[in-house]
């Protein structure tokens, strides 16, 4: 029988037609992942490996499993996946694209909207006993309605973000790598280059996946460039920004807020220096996390294993 090994517990609904047919080993615990070390000695003869964001699976991993013939990682970014070293060792490697832009526009969107209407602090202010009367600009934000929106990484989640801005009558901007001419015409955004967007932005997304190009892309320049009442959200990897220059331009009001839902390294350490802002909202890596998204994005890891594993051609494959 070939043997699958998952690296974390996930629903049984998904998980138990495959142990018709396969020997599946699941990772046992809700509250704390695999580690590297485990998941090397667990992956030492599996067929397939069922990831997930944080496991990092490396050349030495990858090299070290003789049976290995497919990953399937439950996420549309696979950062964490050395694609490179799978492509030479004949690693299939599949991701779950589509069934997460719609939910992971939503949480771009209510982080937006939390951070520009500080809604976690003034949840904070309250719980904390801090409401004692009503002052006229305690806790005032910023608008949204009208306002500039700047998405970096024009995508599929990009795209449902800015058909979002659109019903709060926002006036969208984007740069990409290459032009989405029939969205701009179908749905009224504007092309700009990196710098025009930065300067015009009320509000910038980012939406990029973390590749060489993009490690860094916002550092100490361009938070410079924004405007001081502007708010920078990143629903996309935490290694986009520098998170010492953001540290510094919201320390010195160089920008106003940042909503940030990833982080350089996650879990974020609790003593993190970001986390002491009260004009940071932060989130714990949620973009995808609604329950239907979720299950869906589980079946195409499940399908894409079983068809490997079978012979068949995945969907979804990026290498
Ligand atoms: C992850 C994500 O799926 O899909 C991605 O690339 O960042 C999220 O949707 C989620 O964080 C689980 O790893």
């Amino acid at each position: 029988m070939k043997k699958i090994l998952i690296t974390r517990k996930l629903p049984d609904e998904v998980v138990n037609p495959l142990k018709e047919k396969f020997e599946v080993n699941m990772w046992h615990s809700d509250e704390i992942g695999m580690t590297y070390e485990q998941l090397k000695a667990e992956a030492k003869d599996a067929h397939a490996l069922w990831t997930v964001l944080s496991d990092k699976v490396d050349r030495e991993l990858l090299e070290s499993l003789p049976n290995l013939k497919v990953i399937s990682n439950l996420a549309v970014g696979y950062n964490n996946i050395d694609v490179s070293a799978a492509k030479e060792n004949g690693i299939i490697v599949t991701n779950t694209p589509g069934v997460l832009t719609e939910t992971t526009a939503d949480l771009a969107f209510s982080l937006l909207l939390a951070t520009a209407r500080r809604v976690t602090e003034s949840e904070r202010y309250l719980r904390a006993g801090e409401w004692k009367s009503w002052s006229p600009m305690q806790l005032t934000g910023m608008d949204v309605f009208g306002a500039t929106l700047g998405i970096i990484g024009m995508g599929r989640i990009g795209e449902a973000v800015a058909r979002r801005a659109k019903g709060f009558d926002m006036n969208v901007l984007y740069h990409n790598r290459t032009r989405k001419m029939e969205s701009e015409e179908k749905y009224g955004f504007t092309y700009a280059e990196l710098d025009t967007l930065l300067k015009e932005s009320d509000f910038i997304v980012l939406l990029t996946p973390l590749t060489p190009e993009t490690k860094g892309l916002i550092g100490e320049r361009e938070l410079e460039m924004m405007k001081e009442t502007a708010a920078i959200i990143n629903v996309a990897r935490g290694g986009v920004i520098d998170e010492q220059a953001l540290y510094e331009a919201l320390t010195t009001n160089k920008i106003w807020a940042a909503g940030l839902d990833v982080f350089e390294v996650e879990p974020v350490p609790l003593d993190h220096p970001l986390l002491t802002l009260p004009n940071v909202t932060v989130l714990p890596h949620i973009g995808s996390a609604s329950i239907r998204t979720r299950i869906a994005m589980m079946q195409m890891n499940a399908d894409a294993i079983k068809a490997v594993l079978e012979n068949k051609e995945p969907e979804n494959r990026v290498v």
